[in-house]
């Protein structure tokens, strides 16, 4: 059975992750309108919050909502049809953040997920709980199963402040330049049962085409996360998330800049660094924009392929999943 391990952000991860389904289920259909290939998603948590008493998983509710067909396409986070009620409710009791609106649908997800975690389940088990809801055809695993919360060391005023991320990229819409992303414990965090297991005995790893620094720098700042994946038997492939000097979408570039890493595709991928020599990557997929940085990324000793990768719908998702297996195929 070919075993398929993806390291994902939210939207450009769940985009990502749709589109691979479609396309190990055509490569390697299990009869049922599936696939055989077990497809797992290593998720960012660095996203979380506690708000109102209730956890937060941003990042893995995109992917679930999103493999569910439950999502909103437009804005690109939580449910589709969603009301507002009980945000309101909040909001006028001054509970939560008044600039981050949570549905009325998505809290359904976040009440079950906090009274399981109340109950003493731990995340990667209320995560399965959530997922068993809908036939996703993708194992969702969160990196961690410990509170990693990105903190953004910013410049406000003239003094600097530490604030948590989703203040940063929500109510600021990092405009504040940062300085810093700091995750207090990712350093002495455990990656989440079974994630090790997915990256050591994978056929191919993909980075989705997610965040580099926040997405999937946090996800790879887990120690032994980041040693799975440079042990790996399976080539590991990324998806460039930069397309012609811009991040496809999202605010990478003020991610990056705040790392002193270009908004580049050769870039990133130079970030990331070979395997070869002691880095994380064996190839990287890049858009036909960028190809004349393909000579500089094969130079540092990574393989890279061209190809449109804007996921503009399933069809151009499934595609772009497809010729990341090809790259991943032709490192063997
Ligand atoms: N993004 C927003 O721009 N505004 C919001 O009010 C907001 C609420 C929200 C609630 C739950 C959730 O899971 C995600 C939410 N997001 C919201 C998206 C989220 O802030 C970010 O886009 C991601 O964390 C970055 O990947």
């Amino acid at each position: 059975m070919t075993r398929i391990t993806v390291l994902a952000g939210g939207v450009g991860g769940a985009k990502f992750l749709r589109g691979l389904r479609t396309e190990a289920a055509r490569r390697w259909p299990d009869g049922a309108g599936g696939t055989s290939a077990e497809l797992t998603a290593v998720v960012n948590t660095g996203d979380d919050a506690w708000l109102a008493g209730l956890r937060i998983t941003p990042d893995l509710d995109s992917i679930l909502y999103a493999l569910a067909g439950v999502n909103d396409e437009q804005r690109g986070w939580g449910r589709a049809g969603e009301s507002e009620r009980v945000s309101a409710e909040l909001r006028a009791y001054g509970v939560g953040w008044p600039w981050f609106t949570l549905g009325d649908l998505d809290l359904g997800t976040h009440i079950a997920r906090t009274s399981w975690l109340r109950e003493g389940a731990p995340l990667g088990e209320v995560v399965t709980r959530l997922s068993s809801r809908w036939p996703l055809g993708v194992r969702l695993l969160p990196m961690t199963e410990q509170e990693v919360e990105t903190q953004v060391e910013v410049e406000d005023g003239g003094r600097t402040r530490l604030m948590h991320f989703q203040e940063w990229w929500t109510r600021y819409r990092a405009s504040l330049p940062a300085l810093r992303f700091v995750q207090p414990g990712v350093d002495r965090a455990e990656a989440a049962p079974g994630v090790i297991e997915a990256i050591a005995s994978a056929d191919v790893v993909v980075f989705a085409p997610s965040n580099p620094v926040v997405s999937i720098g946090t996800i790879l700042a887990i120690p032994s996360l980041a040693r799975a994946v440079r042990d790996t038997r399976a080539p590991v492939v990324g998806v460039s998330p930069i397309v012609g000097g811009a991040p496809v979408r999202g605010m990478a570039d003020a991610c990056l800049a705040a790392i002193g890493v270009e908004t580049g595709a050769a870039a990133v991928a130079l970030h990331y660094g070979s395997r070869a020599s002691g880095g994380l990557l064996d190839g990287w997929l890049m858009d036909t924009v960028d190809e004349s940085e393909a000579e500089s990324i094969r130079g540092a000793g990574i393989a890279a392929a061209a190809r449109p990768l804007l996921m503009t719908d399933l069809p151009a998702s499934a595609a772009i999943a497809g010729a990341a297996l090809d790259l991943a195929d032709s490192l063997r």
